[in-house]
Formats: C-alpha cells, structure tokens, sequence
C-alpha cells in the first residue's frame, strides 16, 4: 500500500497551488469554430473526413490576440487556463511533427498553443492544454470513422488492435511533444475514457510514467480512467498511478463536492460552459448570467472545488462578446470580493439558508444569495465572532442583537441597519459578502 499513499501524498504536494488559484479558463477552440456548430459538430452531423477538411483548407484566424484573452481571463479573476491542443476532430493547434493535420499548414501558419502559453505566462496565469484521446481524424482510430458516437461504438467489431496501437504510438508521441517542446506546464487535460477504452486501453501506466518524468510537477486530470460523469480510481483511498491529480465533473457541480471511499476530500475542477456548448456555436444565445457564474464559483469553493470556465472564441480567433461581457461583470464582483475565493474551501458549518459559506483559516465569509434581507441569522456562530465587516467596502456590518441573543440561544445575528431599524436592504443586494473574523 506504500506506493498509493505516497501517490496520494504526491497529489496533494502538486495541486496545492490548484486548490489555492479556484477559477480558470476553459478554451474550446479548433476547425468547428467555422461551422459553429459546436465541437461535435463532425460526429453528430456524421460529416466525413473528406468534407470536412473544408475547413481545414479554409481556416484563416485573423483577430486572433491571446493576449487579449489572457486579459480578459485575469480581469475576470482566473489564474490559469486550459486550451485545446487537439479535440476529439483530431485537428493539432501545434506544430507536431507527427501530422501534417495542425494550424502550422493551415492559412494561420501560426502555432496557436505556442502563442497561447506565451500569451498566457506574461499575463503571469497558469497554463494547461487539453488533449483529447479519441481521434475522429487519426487512421488508426477506426471504430470513429463509420460511426463517430463513442456511445454506440462496437469496438469488438470494428477496431483492429494492431493498427490501434499505432494510434497509441503517435497519441504518446504528440503527448511527449506537447511536454518537451512548449516550456514548463501546469496542467494536463486528457479527454476522456468510455466503455471499454479505459486505462491500460490507452497504455496509460507508461504514458503516466513518461508524463511524470517530464514534468513531474504537471497535474493531470482523472479522464485516462472515466468520462465527464466522474469515477476512476482517483475516488478510492487506493488510487493508481494514472488516476490523475484532480476530478473533472462535466457540466455539473457535485451536490456534496467530492471525496473519496473514506470521505476525504480530493481535488476537483468542474468544468463549465458559459451557453450551451463548449466551442464556438453562433446560434446558441443561451448564456448564463454574470450572477449564476458568480454562485456557481462560490458554490464550487464553498465544497473544495474549482470552476474551469468555457469560453469558445469564433472562427476569426475572437471570444464572443457576450462572453467578454459576462467575464467582465464576474472580474468586476472579483475585484471586490475575491478574498472569499482564493485560497478558500469549505467551512466548518451547514449550508444556511441565505446563500453559502467559504472560508480561510479564522475568516469565515458569509455570501448572501437572498435578495432584500435585512438581517441574516448565522446558526451556531453565537458568541464566536469577533467583527462583521462587508467584503466589498469594509464597513461595519451589525452583530449580535441583544433580543436576538436571547430568542437564539445558538445563533449570531447580522444586521444590514442600526439596531433599531427592523429591515433594511443590503447595500449591494446580489452576491453580497461579508467578513466574519
Ligand atoms: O470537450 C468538451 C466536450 O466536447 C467533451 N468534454 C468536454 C470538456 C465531451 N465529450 N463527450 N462528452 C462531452 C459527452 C458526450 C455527449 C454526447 Fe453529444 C451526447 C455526444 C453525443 C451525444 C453533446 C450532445 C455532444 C453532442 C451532442
């Protein structure tokens, strides 16, 4: 058992800066942003290679500045960001030596992950790329190329294992490109293990052992062993080697974070996207609002977790405006009250009913959700709080009414007014914090 607590040990030395960072950037961008489609857009359309390769031919990115991306991620409070290097289409945002299928051959001839992390570190955020095992373009990935659904893939039927692991070979290759020749990383995103293609299926001992001898220092997520629904031996106090450094629940927040067999916390990232769909869909209007961003990062600290955020930029290399915006409206809260994210987790209390608790150390922060409350009733905290200031601006908020304290024997009070007034609105009434110290 030596070898698995001392990887667990190792996990919790390498993502301490993880669980301290909290918010990041997702970024989902690659040939589907000309269809706009959304990144299936290949497998659900059941476009062939052939036809699609249009877009290959005709890719031209022209406003692309990551280094306006990077500001809009650090405006917005992110510390790091995770970029495509290859989605499951197959198409390579670097200059590999392994394809010819990669940006540096298309009108772009630009190596877009090279600019990225450049971009990125001189903004002084973190940076990771995402790299997806399935392979709808590769030859050697036969079971996608009659029928891209990974769901309804027989692979009994269709893949030959001989010709599969020269995929594997040049998938290993890329990865070790990816680690050797773009400078130091922080993250590795694989994406994502189904059926029967999980684990040893993607040699992912070896292709761990390679990855940690590069970069020892690198996190890489759980999907070399389970999908976007959770799992994997991350989950068990018996983890293996590719059992990867942090959790990756896919487009939902764990209703009680996420701990393993013996309810330990482990690390985790939800990754979410801003409208409907990860890459770059022109039709799809459906954003959430700058206010549901905000408390879904806050519901993520408030159960240990990190937000890995999605942004798809357009086919011209721009982020959407409506996605600039909500990054904006969230950085403008971030400027405020990001002391009740960084370096926070969960607290030592039940959720109460007005919104949600993170806390570090002796500060505990009260995140108000409720609108037009005039008072909140902090259960439990009698007597255990010594000042109650509001996060954005430091005034004094009111403790402790002395009719309270006596119909409330366990409970502190906080009061938006003096103590005569009854009620009285929050002087910001969404998305307030206040400091309990
Ligand atoms: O990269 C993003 C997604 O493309 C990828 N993971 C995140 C980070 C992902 N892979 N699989 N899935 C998500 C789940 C599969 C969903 C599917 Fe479908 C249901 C595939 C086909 C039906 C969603 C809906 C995609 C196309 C239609």
């Amino acid at each position: 058992m030596m070898g698995n607590s001392s990887i667990i040990n190792e996990r919790t030395e390498r993502t301490q800066w993880f669980l301290q960072d909290r918010f990041g950037m997702f970024i989902h961008w690659g040939l589907y942003a000309i269809p706009a489609r959304g990144e299936w857009v290949q497998s659900v359309e059941r476009i062939s290679n052939e036809d699609y390769k249009t877009y290959f031919d005709e890719f031209d990115p022209i406003r692309y500045d990551p280094s306006a991306w990077a500001r809009a991620a650090k405006q917005a409070g992110m510390k790091y960001a995770v970029l495509t290097a290859k989605h499951h289409d197959g198409f390579c945002l670097f200059d590999s030596a392994l394809t010819d299928y990669k940006s540096t051959n298309t009108r772009a001839r630009r190596d877009l992950v090279w600019e990225f992390l450049e971009a990125f570190r001189a903004e002084g955020l973190k940076v990771g790329l995402y790299y997806s095992l399935v392979d709808w373009h590769h030859e050697d990935y036969p079971a996608f190329r009659d029928n891209h659904h990974p769901m309804r893939d027989n692979e009994n039927e269709k893949r030959n294992p001989e010709t599969f692991s020269q995929y594997l070979s040049y998938m290993h290759g890329q990865v070790r490109e990816l680690l050797t020749n773009y400078g130091k990383l922080d993250i590795m995103w694989f994406d994502f293990s189904y059926g029967e293609m999980v684990g040893e299926k993607w040699k992912a001992t070896e292709l761990m052992a390679m990855i940690r001898s590069l970069q020892p220092h690198i996190i890489v997520d759980n999907r070399l062993e389970s999908g976007g629904e959770g799992g994997g031996s991350i989950y068990t106090n018996n983890p293996l080697s590719y059992s990867g450094d942090f959790a990756s629940p896919e487009q939902i927040i764990p209703p009680h974070g996420v701990k393993d067999q013996d309810g330990n916390s482990i690390p985790w990232e939800a990754n979410i996207t801003l409208n409907n769909n990860w890459g770059y869909t022109a039709h799809d209007l459906q954003y959430k609002s700058i206010t549901t961003v905000i408390r879904k990062l806050v519901e993520c600290v408030s159960k240990n977790g990190n937000l890995l955020l999605n942004v798809g930029p357009n086919a011209m290399g721009e982020i959407p405006r409506d996605s600039l915006d909500i990054l904006a409206g969230v950085g403008n809260w971030m400027a405020q009250n990001s002391a009740s994210i960084y370096e926070c987790g969960q607290a030592d209390l039940s959720k109460p009913e007005w919104g949600r608790y993170t806390q570090k150390g002796n500060r505990l922060y009260a995140h108000i959700f409720e609108e037009n409350i005039g008072s909140i009733n902090l259960n439990g905290l009698a007597g255990r709080i010594k000042k109650a200031r509001l996060l954005a601006d430091g005034s004094e908020v009111f403790l402790n009414r002395p009719w309270n304290a006596i119909l409330f024997m366990e409970d502190a009070f906080l009061s938006f007014a003096k103590p005569e007034a009854l009620t009285y609105p929050l002087p910001d009434k969404r998305n307030t914090v206040v400091e309990l110290e």
